[in-house]
């Protein structure tokens, strides 16, 4: 089975979690993608649902599937948020970002009783830190911020390096909230609590893509004699 085969697999059975009448986050990247082409099928079959997304790519593949959409603003409170994720550890810490949706991502994760991760099960590590860690940050002062974040990855146990995001003309990436990224090249990440807090308190930091106790459970698939193997 292919990687697209195993993201839909993980999708169709997040599917399952869906009821009529939910106010659902709807997550970024390709694996929240497959979700929510099978979620719009399942709207033009007739499930009334009301969908949050966390980018404005999400918010434009919803609109063309024909889900019904609203703002965080006026649903703050969902039901049930289904995104990707980089890495899973087995503590359902994430680290997610990869896609630079972290901060919508985050926000809509916390407003949701239920937040499910859908993944290949390639994404996941004991460790997490392979996957370069991202960093939201604000535009302004951002050689003294990167400085400054610099100092707190190394303050928190990890060694690597920090590097500013680039888009493929030499521009900085810049988020739906108007942001830059930074990306943690770490390895490993030892305490992702303290990391995360040594982050936190740097100023320039809008926000990280460590998600810690905010997963309720995920949604795995590995290929296993020609089928998903969902765990
Ligand atoms: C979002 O998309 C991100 O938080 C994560 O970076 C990425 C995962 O992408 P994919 O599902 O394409 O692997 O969920």
């Amino acid at each position: 089975m292919s990687g697209p085969d195993l993201r839909r697999a993980a999708a169709a059975r997040a599917l399952e979690l869906v009821e009529p009448g939910m106010r659902l986050g709807l997550g970024t990247g390709s694996t929240a993608a497959a979700f929510v082409d099978l979620l719009a099928e399942r709207v033009r079959g007739g499930l009334d649902i009301l969908g949050v997304p966390t980018s404005e790519a999400t918010r434009a593949q919803a609109e063309a599937g024909g889900i019904r959409l609203a703002t965080l603003d006026e649903q703050p409170e969902l039901d049930l948020t289904i995104d990707g994720a980089d890495e899973v550890d087995p503590q359902l810490r994430l680290i997610k970002g990869g896609g630079a949706a972290l901060l919508r991502e985050k926000i809509v994760a916390f407003a949701s009783r239920r937040m499910v991760v859908i993944a290949d099960a390639a994404k996941r590590v004991t460790t997490l830190g392979a996957f370069p860690l991202p960093i939201e940050v604000n535009p302004f002062g951002l050689t003294a911020t990167h400085r400054a974040v610099e100092a707190a990855v190394a303050g928190a146990g990890c060694r690597g390096a920090v590097r500013l995001r680039l888009r493929p003309d030499g521009g900085a990436i810049v988020t739906d909230g108007g942001h830059h990224i930074l990306d943690a090249h770490l390895g490993a990440i030892p305490d992702p609590d303290a990391l995360g807090a040594a982050l936190w308190a740097v100023p320039g930091v809008v926000e990280h893509g460590l998600f810690l106790g905010i997963a309720d459970a995920a949604i795995l698939a590995a290929a296993r004699d020609g089928t998903a193997d969902i765990t």
